[in-house]
This record gives C-alpha cells, structure tokens and sequence, in this order.
C-alpha cells in the first residue's frame, strides 16, 4: 500500500510539496494540469517538470487526478475520435514520466456537487454537505454562483468556468442521450483506450459518480455495486479499473462499502482508494466528517481491513477533510484534516497488518 496525498500543483495549491513530505508515511502525491484546456494533450515538458519539481522533494508522482474526459466523448459526438486520440496521446505522455494510474470520471457536464462548501460544525470546524432537496431546487448556474463565492478564490476540479460557460447548452444536449446510449458511449471510450492502457501500463481508475444518483435529469451510472460490475464487464482487461472512493458510494447508505471492496479488490480492479467519512443527517442528507469510524456513519476499520484482506496493494490517499485550525483553503483539501486522517488510515492499516499475519 502507498499512502498519496491530492496537491493541485503550483500556483493551483496553496499548500506547499515541503509540508506533505513531512506528514508520516507519505510516500507521492497525485496531482494534474488544471489548465490544460480539456481535450487537448498534455504537453510532455510540463509534466517532466511537475515531476522534477515532485521528485526534488523526495515525493513520487506515480497516479494522476484527473484526465478530464471532453464532452464529445460523453456524448457520443462524431468529433470523439480526435478527443479520444489526444487522450491517447496524453497518456503516451504520462507513461513517460512513470504514471502507473490516471483516475477519471465519467459524469455528465458536472462532476460532484455538494449544497453547501462551508457548514460550519459545532467544534468550530467547517466542511462540505449535501442536502439533497437543495440540489433538488436549485439550478445548476446558481449553484455554480454559490460555489464561486465560496471556494475561496480556488477553481474547483469539475467546475472550471470553461466547462460551466457552456453549461447550459451541454445540459441540453444531454436530452438526446438515454442511459443505454450513454452505457454505449462509455465503452467506446474503453475499447479505444484499454488496449493503449495495456502498451503503455497505465491502470485506468474510473471515479464512482458523487453522489451516486442522478441530479439536473443527466444520467449518471458508476453508483452501485451491479453498475460498476456492468461497466468492468464492458472491458475485461485489468487495465479496466475503478477508484474506490468511499465518500461517493458510501453515500447511498444501499452500498455495502466492504463487501463492493471485497469483491472487486480481489479480482484486482480497484487500482486506487479514496478513504474517507460521512455523517447522515437523514435518507439522502450528509456532511463530510473527519475519517474516524466513531465521528460519522462509516466503518472505516472493515473499509480498510476488506482492503487488506482482499490483498490490496496499491495507493490510497485520505479525501476530503473538514477546515480546522482556522485554516483556510481549497474546499475539502486543507492541509491538516487530511492529514490526520492519513495518519489514522496508516494506524488502521498498521494495526491490522499486525494482526492478520498469515490470514492474507
Ligand atoms: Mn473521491
């Protein structure tokens, strides 16, 4: 297991690479070009860069977060074999520097969504929280609005105002795609990458959709245990993988995070893990909490030991955290909540290593 940690890069991150080394057990971070224009290649240059300026403090760079999917794709455009090539290209790229695992999505015009950036919490702290008849009632824009004025001053990863500047257009062009074509959308995506997935020993890592339901009437399919074995089942190669973030699915409370773990770990599919926690506060309504079973509704010791006992053993990183400390920053992506949460994870992990010798 390799404990990562997501740093938005230079000029993107406040938080600085010499602070992430000193968070015990810490071994890379997973990063991105966020101003690389979606469907354009990313230049091998800057990445050789990103990766020497990484490297000189003594961090790996071995999985990238995110390589945006272009909206073509998604839609089924004639256009989408020249994204699909670049994409292509991108990858030849990363396999360069010694990418192992590019994580990506494939939600619709949005990525995740959440009513409310800074909820303060009782301890002082604040975090993000969804509630869902506020997402019910409120358009995509003026969500967009309230996200702006709250992040910040961050661009916030699936909300870039390149992708939002024609969102409304994109949203109804979306009327046209049904569940199936849009299933059929994702595996010509597949069957066009995997095999170069395969040449060039990058693990694809696709992102569970958050939350796993359908919101402003787009589809939206990585949410449960049948669909995402339905979207592996599209590309049997071991290429074709999946992030298992805990946040995203655990918010259904149907998903049995440890058994969806289980099973898929040991079939060698989940290539990354966001581990992180939750806290209902009714059917479809939660706040993220710190990682610690005890502060929210998540079991992260049977999250974390189906992890080992399915022989897992590639990189996780703690996700999103809660602002404490009076620290200011990217929503979610502070410095000292993911930190401890890291270190818990590390704990977990240490505790049942040494519990389990010979089990695995
Ligand atoms: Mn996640």
């Amino acid at each position: 297991m390799k404990m990562v940690f997501r740093w938005f890069a230079e000029g993107h991150d406040k938080i600085p690479l010499g602070y992430i080394r000193q968070i015990p057990g810490m071994t890379g971070v997973v990063t991105s070009l966020l101003d690389v224009p979606v469907g354009e290649v990313w230049p091998l240059e800057r990445i050789k860069k990103l990766k020497e300026e990484i490297n000189g403090y003594g961090l790996e760079v071995e999985v990238i977060e995110s390589v945006n999917i272009h909206e073509d794709i998604k839609l089924g455009e004639k256009s989408r074999d020249r994204y699909i090539q670049a994409y292509i290209n991108t990858m030849k790229n990363l396999s360069e520097i010694g990418i192992k695992v590019i994580c990506y999505n494939f939600m619709p015009v949005l990525d995740w969504a959440r009513s409310d950036l800074k909820r303060p919490l009782q301890d002082g702290s604040n975090t993000m929280s969804y509630h869902h008849d506020y997402i019910m009632n409120i358009n995509p824009q003026s969500l967009a609005e309230q996200f702006g004025k709250q992040s910040n001053g961050f661009e916030l990863p699936g909300w870039e105002p390149d992708r939002l500047r024609e969102m409304v257009l994109t949203i109804e062009r979306y009327k046209n795609v049904d569940e199936n074509q849009f299933w059929s959308n994702i595996k010509y995506f597949l069957d066009s990458v995997i095999p170069y997935a395969e040449k060039y020993d990058i693990k694809m890592a696709i992102h569970p959709d958050d939350p796993p339901w359908s919101i402003f009437g787009l589809p939206r399919v990585l949410t449960s245990r049948d669909n995402i074995r339905k979207f592996l089942d599209l590309n049997n190669s071991l290429y074709n993988g999946i992030t298992l973030c805990t946040g995203s699915l655990g918010s259904n409370r149907n998903n049995d995070l440890p058994a969806i773990i289980s099973e898929f770990a040991k079939e060698d599919r989940i290539h990354f893990a966001h581990i992180r926690n939750l806290r209902f506060e009714s059917e479809k309504d939660f706040y993220e909490c710190a990682h610690l079973s005890q502060c929210g509704s998540l079991d992260l010791f049977n999250i974390v030991k189906a992890f080992y006992d399915s022989g897992f053993d590639d990189y996780i990183r703690p996700d999103h955290g809660r602002m404490i400390w009076e620290e200011t920053g990217r929503p979610g992506y502070g410095l000292y909540d993911r930190a401890l949460g890291a270190t818990y994870l590390h704990g977990l992990w240490e505790a049942i290593v040494k519990t389990s010798i010979g089990d695995r």
